[in-house]
């Protein structure tokens, strides 16, 4: 089922045609009303009548999450003061906070994403949602809440924290969905399990809408199994709103509304355009935002772009899982290395809860990969069962995945952080 099929099943040439017009609306708009964009077209030599065609995009010049940092914190808006009716901040690791402003439309696009999002993952009237992600600054929370409401889900906003609660209330008001990140998942499970209580035969919960960090496969097969879920991919990030977009029914990519967003993939180091299905940085032009409308921006996450005709009918492009960020690759020994490539292998095996940490490191002057690894509190406490040979499978999985070896250490169950919203898995000491 689609929420909007006359614009989500458009014909790819009428979805182009819109692009490019809402493209060429929005360029003038950036060029005439706003300075930085003006200065940044100038410099890069282009007008907007430069735009012919919908690859004429790539006349444009990148923005940058630095550009936000600079103009910190309404230099990049394109709606007045009063024009503006809700903030996100953005926190960040470093650096200063970025602000991103809604008008009362960016606002009703933002939902709209959601209604058709959420509808592509089974979710509509007569369920029952769980908004475990933040409620606050974080977009999270709020950007769910809208959506579900929208499609007439009962939306109950339980936000992060107070996990016996979230699963009390889950068996209690029978919820069907939940939207979490994938990292809070893993510890429901486990919070349920101490509290006697199994998600896949208690309750009615049968769907879960994760993102805000890499996943992978892995745990989608995990969740299905052991939790009795079918979770559904959702990407985004607060400069385009907040999460957006997510897989449909297929689970085969995830669907990027063209009258919403450009997409396009480039290889970082030239910036030049990427051959369809080829993995590598995306930037994204939304079309139709007005307070913070972001133009060629440079999220810093890797995916690829799929432009073929999904099974589900829908003509919009997908992108692939976001493997990892273009800042948070890690190079080891020459060797690229993501986290969600070790969170892959370690899902596989049933002695494993799920939680690790990558420690990164310096010996001399070769680099060294160390994964703490909690085990299963039947196979940690299991003396029959030979850690040693456990270790060693563990790390020729790591080994035969990431082309590397790891140094593979054993943690008690529980002893590792656990995360309601994202999950730090890296530690990279080699830059202390
Ligand atoms: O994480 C918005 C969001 C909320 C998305 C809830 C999905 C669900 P930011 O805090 O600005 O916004 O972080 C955005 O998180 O650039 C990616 O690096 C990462 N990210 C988001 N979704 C995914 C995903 C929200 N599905 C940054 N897979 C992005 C992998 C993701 N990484």
């Amino acid at each position: 089922m689609a929420w909007n099929p006359k614009i989500e099943k458009m014909p790819i040439k009428e979805l182009k045609d819109m692009q490019f017009k809402l493209l060429k609306m929005q360029v003038y708009r950036l060029y005439s009303f706003n300075r930085f964009y003006h200065d940044r077209m100038r410099q890069q030599g282009v007008h907007p009548d430069d735009i012919q065609t919908l690859d004429d995009v790539r006349k444009l010049p990148f923005m940058l999450k630095q550009d936000l940092r600079d103009n910190y914190p309404t230099g990049m808006f394109t709606a007045s003061g009063d024009e503006v009716v809700r903030y996100h901040v953005s926190s960040g690791t470093t650096g200063k906070p970025t602000l991103v402003g809604y008008t009362e439309r960016d606002l009703e696009m933002w939902t709209e994403s959601l209604a058709r999002a959420l509808t592509s993952c089974g979710i509509g009237r007569g369920d029952v949602m769980q908004v475990s992600y933040g409620y606050g600054l974080f977009t999270g929370g709020l950007g769910l809440h809208y959506g579900a409401e929208r499609v007439g889900a009962t939306v109950l906003p339980t936000s992060t924290g107070n996990t016996e609660r979230q699963i009390e209330l889950m068996m209690d008001l029978g919820v069907t969905a939940i939207a979490c990140t994938p990292s809070y998942m893993v510890y429901l499970g486990e919070v349920a399990e101490r509290m006697g209580v199994s998600l896949k035969d208690d309750t009615e919960l049968k769907v879960g809408i994760m993102g805000a960090e890499p996943w992978s496969e892995g745990t989608r097969t995990h969740f299905r199994d052991v939790l009795g879920v079918e979770a559904y991919d959702i990407y985004g990030t607060s400069e385009l709103s907040g999460p957006l977009f997510t897989e449909c029914e297929a689970q085969d990519g995830i669907h990027v509304w063209g009258d919403m967003a450009l997409v396009e993939i480039i290889d970082p180091d030239t910036g030049e355009a990427c051959a369809d299905g080829e993995k590598s940085e995306l930037v994204v032009t939304m079309l139709q935002k007005e307070a913070l409308p972001m133009m060629r921006y440079r999220i810093g996450d890797i995916t690829c772009l799929m432009e073929d005709e999904c099974s589900c009918g829908r003509t919009h492009p997908r992108i692939g899982r976001i493997s990892g960020r273009v800042d948070d690759m890690l190079i080891i020994r020459g060797i690229n290395v993501f986290p969600s490539q070790v969170e892959h292998t370690l899902m596989q095996l049933p002695q494993c809860t799920g939680h690790f940490q990558i420690i990164v490191d310096r010996v001399g002057a070769l680099d060294s990969m160390k994964v703490k690894v909690e085990l299963t509190p039947e196979v940690f406490s299991d003396r029959i069962n030979d850690l040693m040979a456990i270790r060693k499978s563990i790390s020729n999985e790591l080994k035969k995945y990431l082309n590397i070896a790891a140094d593979v250490e054993f943690m008690e169950p529980g002893s590792l952080p656990r995360y309601q919203g994202k999950a730090r898995r890296v530690e990279d000491r080699r830059e202390m």
